[in-house]
């Protein structure tokens, strides 16, 4: 009894497993479990140990090899670790064989992902998408959830449900995904008449990667308290503020983040949260230029933006956290070819200006460098939209009717 309340307080150990395909090297995929062991500690859980393969790609039945999996069964049975993390979405298929064969509970990078979404989730409209994304996801693997009810009770093994139970716990599901869905017609209802409210106010939005910084910026330009920590996902809900930038005001949302290989069901049911993007005038493109895999960053959020709004909004690019940057100059002999690590913050600069003119900046939301330019960005660029939207009304003397 005593060992038991002991294990129980200590932090959740996990193994990682990721597979090396044709294209990826060992940096990219090392990157890569650097964010899944990122996402376990969101989680709440340690990551002690890697295990990668080199496929061509994944093995239907157990994803990895099985040998591979020999190899991580002796490892977990030996160092007593009762999670494997896997870093893509498994099959239900997959996902049996594994946990048949491992006898330790299994996520994947879609499963580890709603978990977090769910604890982090605050209001009714976030908790709703996350339920429903979650039973999407429970629906063809629910098979797999009833032996692990039945584990928990302390149940024989990997004992299947009979065909009464299973059937019972399918419409159950299906039952509360219509019912989900229901809900939230009503409440993307209440926000696009809250919406319509706001007037014709230009409308910028903060969008990037999870943990670049949305929140602290949108803390720092609107005097809010959005909540920002060195964790992801910390934002779920849309925070909208009326921002005042000289004389000029404008409403300023901090939207939920992006990551890479974001699970379709999140997609999907995330995007009334972000019709803030859709409807925006001005998206606000936040980088974290300190990580290492930014450019790749910047891809996914390109991409997810595309798959949410299919037409291209002006957009800002702000590279934030250069006090954070940091490279490894080369050495003159060495002729290899250069990397993000060898590349100094200017000449990274030059690059992206040279692509993006006018349209990128500097900042430090944590030491407030070049906050004051950007805000006169800001003001230039809401101004232009202003004018063309009253283009007989000197914008300095529109009234605006709302908060
Ligand atoms: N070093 C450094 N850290 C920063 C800077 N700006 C923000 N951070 C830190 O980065 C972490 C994430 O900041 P958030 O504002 O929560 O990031 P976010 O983009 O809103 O993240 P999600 O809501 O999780 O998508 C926090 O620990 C911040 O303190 C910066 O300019 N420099
Ligand atoms: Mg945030």
């Amino acid at each position: 009894m005593k060992e038991f309340i002991i294990s129980e307080a200590q932090t959740e150990k996990a193994v990682l497993v990721g597979l090396v395909t044709p294209g990826q090297n060992e940096q990219k995929v090392k990157e890569y479990l650097d964010e899944l062991a990122f996402l376990a500690d969101t989680a709440g859980v340690d990551a002690v140990k890697r295990f990668t393969q080199k496929m061509d790609y994944p093995n239907s039945a157990t994803f990895v090899g099985t040998g591979k999996l020999q190899e991580i069964k002796e490892y977990v049975v030996e160092n007593e670790i009762g999670l494997v993390i896997f870093d893509d979405e498994l099959s239900p298929k997959q996902l049996r064989n594994i946990e048949k064969e491992l006898q330790v509970k299994i996520l994947d990078r879609t499963s580890l992902i709603l978990d977090i979404f769910a604890s982090r989730a605050q209001t009714a409209h976030a908790k709703a998408q996350v339920e429903l994304a979650q039973y999407k996801y429970m629906l063809p693997r629910l098979t797999r959830l009833w032996t692990h009810l039945e584990r928990q009770r302390g149940g024989v093994g990997m004992r299947g449900p009979g065909e009464t139970q299973l059937e019972t716990d399918r419409r159950i599901i299906l039952d509360k995904i219509s019912r989900l869905k229901k809900e939230l017609v009503d409440i993307d209802k209440q926000k696009s008449v809250q919406r319509k409210n706001r007037g014709k106010m230009v409308r910028v939005a903060l969008v990037g990667y999870t943990n670049v910084g949305k929140s602290t910026l949108m803390n720092l330009l609107s005097k809010s308290e959005v909540f920002a920590e060195n964790k992801l996902f910390a934002t779920l809900d849309t925070t909208v503020r009326k921002v005042i930038i000289e004389n000029l005001p404008f409403l300023l949302s901090d939207t939920v983040g992006f990551i890479r290989k974001l699970p379709t069901e999140l997609v999907e049911s995330f995007k009334s949260t972000l019709d803030e993007v859709r409807e925006a005038d001005l998206l606000v493109h936040i980088v974290d230029i300190s990580h290492p895999t930014f450019e790749e960053q910047i891809e996914v959020v390109n991409r997810t933006l595309m798959e949410i709004d299919k037409v291209e909004k002006p957009m800002i690019m702000v590279f934030n956290k250069v006090d954070a940057f940091t490279f490894v100059p080369k050495e003159e002999d060495d002729l290899t070819p250069r990397t993000r690590e060898n590349i100094d913050l200017d000449e990274l600069k030059c690059t992206w200006m040279g692509k993006l003119q006018d349209n990128c900046i500097f900042i430090s939301a944590k030491e407030r460098t070049n906050i004051e330019v950007l805000k006169d960005i800001l003001y230039e660029r809401v101004k232009q939209i202003h004018i063309n939207r009253f283009p007989y009304n000197d914008f300095l003397f529109q009234q605006y009717d709302e908060e």
